[in-house]
């Protein structure tokens, strides 16, 4: 494995080299990763990373187009039939580059959204102030509620009566229970306002047929396509037709320049990927695996916020256990287990130390690892809290932590 890049730069090859053995022996629990397949990867470095192809498939502003057009178009089709969507673009970048077209394509600088607050759950790009999409936009936000730590749809309502922003945005980077797209559409119907939703988290889950699709809900739907989804890191948009031409037109020439077609290509394997009946069992298998985590982290007394979990993630506030988010960050990677500190709804400390951690199962499911797994995990994660200060305990779950990734190899004969 990389051998050319070995002959020519062999100290990025090293690292390389070293991010792979790090990938196959850690846990990786960070909710918005995932191991996405050599399929997708030979896709991603292959020569379509040379070509220039400004505009859309049959339009474009360079010569040379045939291939990646047909690239295109199928990644276009798949990702249509996929989602149920009447149109996609397929180029945006990222999941922020999809969520500015989408706003742009239906909103003037100054405009009013209401999106879910970062420390409730929502997203940088849903109007945080350090954002565009705070920057550019007046931008409110609604909380969920501080009894059951679920979406407070009264208050939305009662904010979105009083304020009346152009467009509510739904959708959250750390939120582990079911949306209810109907009370935001008809929300937004009251207000005469755009429904956004932003599904990046959970695309993968709606791919797979466990959660419900946003996309009959809402007049746009944008999503990462490397998380639950497991293709290349990049964005998607899907919208209904009359919105087609404005939301094609703002990513391209309004935000972007060239696609990336080497991504744009890999993204059309990875929707093929997810239209297999194997898809729909590990979309499920990642449901099954969080509540698995969720009902072990709870019988060791953990506070998991809302309660529990509807999807892929756990968001669990460490502060009975006396610990920051930070701290609890730091303990797991000692003993092998990636995640991130996360900010809990009302949380007192700053986003730079937080007072939870959270918790996702995408990358371990596909590793192919079940509920058994998950529930030795928990008492991995149980083991090093209680046994913070006893080096010797932290390195015998270390040395559990990395037996459980030898089970279950990644990337073998890479
Ligand atoms: N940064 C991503 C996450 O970790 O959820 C969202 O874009």
């Amino acid at each position: 494995m990389y051998d050319q890049v070995r002959k020519t730069d062999p100290a990025i090859a090293e690292l390389l080299e070293l991010e792979l053995g790090r990938q196959r022996s850690q846990l990786e629990m960070i909710a918005s990763e995932n191991f996405t397949s050599r399929a997708v990867m030979e896709t991603m470095g292959s020569t379509l990373t040379n070509k220039y192809a400004e505009g859309y498939p049959g339009k474009r502003y360079y010569g040379g187009c045939v291939h990646v057009d047909e690239a295109e178009r199928l990644a276009k089709r798949r990702a249509m039939e996929l989602f149920g969507a009447e149109r996609a673009n397929v180029q945006p970048h990222s999941g922020s580059t999809a969520n500015m077209t989408a706003y742009l394509a239906f909103l003037k600088p100054g405009d009013k959204i209401l999106g879910l607050s970062l420390s409730h759950g929502g997203h940088l790009t849903h109007g945080h102030p350090v954002n565009f999409s705070g920057l550019l936009f007046e931008a409110l936000h609604y909380e969920v509620s501080p009894e059951t730590e679920t979406i407070d749809y009264d208050k939305l309502r009662d904010q979105a009566l009083a304020e009346r922003p152009r467009m509510i945005v739904g959708g959250a980077s750390a939120y582990p229970r079911f949306w209810e797209y109907e009370k935001l559409r008809s929300i937004a119907d009251e207000i005469d306002a755009i429904l956004m939703f932003d599904m990046a988290h959970i695309a993968g889950l709606v791919a797979g047929g466990v959660h419900a699709s946003p996309v009959p809900h809402c007049d746009v739907v944008t999503t990462t396509t490397h998380k639950t989804l497991r293709g290349p890191r990049g964005g998607l948009v899907l919208s209904r037709k009359e919105h087609f031409k404005a939301i094609n037109k703002m990513n391209f020439p309004g935000i972007q320049g060239g696609p990336l077609m080497h991504v744009v290509a890999a993204k059309a394997v990875c929707f093929h990927e997810c239209m297999q009946d194997e898809f729909k069992t590990y979309a499920q298998a990642m449901v099954d695996n969080a509540k698995a985590l969720g009902e072990g982290l709870l019988a060791k007394g953990f506070h998991l916020v809302s309660g529990g979990t509807d999807n892929h993630l756990l968001l669990v506030n460490v502060s009975n256990k006396g610990l920051t988010g930070k701290a609890m960050e730091e303990l797991l990677e000692h003993v092998g287990i990636t995640c991130n500190k996360n900010t809990v709804p009302f949380d007192q400390e700053s986003p730079f130390v937080t007072s939870g951690v959270r918790l996702g199962t995408p990358a371990l499911t596909t590793r192919g690892m079940g509920v058994a797994q998950m529930g030795q995990i928990a008492n991995i994660i149980d083991g090093a809290v209680q046994n913070r200060e006893n080096e010797d305990a932290l390195n015998k779950l270390r040395t559990e932590a990395e037996e459980l990734c030898r089970e279950f190899p990644l990337y073998p004969g890479m």
